[in-house]
């Protein structure tokens, strides 16, 4: 059974603009069945700070919640939409366990969002979430029973990444692509599936993985992404395996956008 969840966590980056991302992305979904996760709107929260992380208090009780929805909904495949990328949390940390730790993810993103809590110059977690799915209780926030293996990510699209990030690729063996790696191999999706060893893949989304020129409304963005036909056929390539495809850091655009509207209609129909 497969799944839509929109999570509107805005509290990672301090940032109401992908909470209003997500209700936008919603008139997307018309006519579907999905599940809007509950977030809080009070700013105030963002001022508890606790294991170097803004907002804890309200970070850990929306991510609870939002894991709670999916291990009583139980499905085996989701479509997830947000808010920032680490609304992403809860749905990596059940597919994990759901599958027995026999799932890869496919993280496309400009940013590392790697950091632990206390490399983080700005203590907001939205630079986390990648590595709060590998570390055994996401920092305090949700208790995991079997967290991300680091041979089971792949990072791609990364071209602005602290040295504590690029620290920590190097050490722990996941793997990272930059966006020349890409273009200078023909067989790169080609290659990339051959070396993923787990019967099922998760993608997630950042928005800003996409160059600017192409797609601007993202909080984030950094010049040098891929093209929106490069995110495509990545997406495409992974489709015998995918189980699972989140889409985050989306802004209000105002106004429909072809390749989120391509987007949508390629999650729905997982
Ligand atoms: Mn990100």
């Amino acid at each position: 059974m497969k799944k839509i969840y929109v999570n509107p966590q805005w509290q990672g980056g301090a940032d109401f603009s992908t909470y209003a991302g997500a209700e936008e992305l919603k008139e997307y979904l018309a006519g579907q069945d999905f599940v809007t996760l509950p977030v809080s709107t009070d700013e105030a929260e963002m001022t508890v700070r606790k294991n170097s992380i803004k907002g804890f208090d309200a970070l850990r009780r929306q991510m609870h919640s939002a894991y709670d929805y999916l291990r009583a909904d139980a499905p085996d495949r989701i479509f997830s939409l947000g808010g920032g990328c680490d609304a992403d949390v809860p749905v990596i940390v059940y597919l994990c366990e759901k599958y027995r730790g026999d799932l890869s993810v496919i993280w496309l993103d400009a940013h590392g969002d790697l950091n632990a809590p206390e490399e983080s110059a700005s203590s907001l977690f939205y630079g986390m979430p990648l590595r709060a799915v590998m570390h055994d209780n996401c920092y305090g926030l949700l208790e995991i029973r079997s967290h991300l293996n680091p041979s089971h990510v792949l990072h791609i699209g990364g071209r602005d990444l602290d040295t504590a990030e690029k620290e920590f690729i190097r050490k722990s063996g996941m793997a990272a692509y930059t966006v020349q790696d890409y273009r200078s191999d023909k067989d790169f999706t080609h290659r990339i599936m051959q070396e993923i060893q787990t019967k099922h893949i998760y993608i997630h989304l950042d928005l800003d993985v996409i160059d600017p020129a192409d797609f601007p409304n993202t909080p984030l963005p950094v010049d040098g992404g891929l093209h929106c036909n490069e995110v495509w056929d990545i997406l495409r390539s992974t489709s015998d395996k995918l189980i699972g495809l989140g889409i985050y850091e989306y802004m209000p655009a105002g106004e429909q956008d072809k390749f989120i509207e391509k987007l949508i209609q390629f999650g729905s129909a997982l």
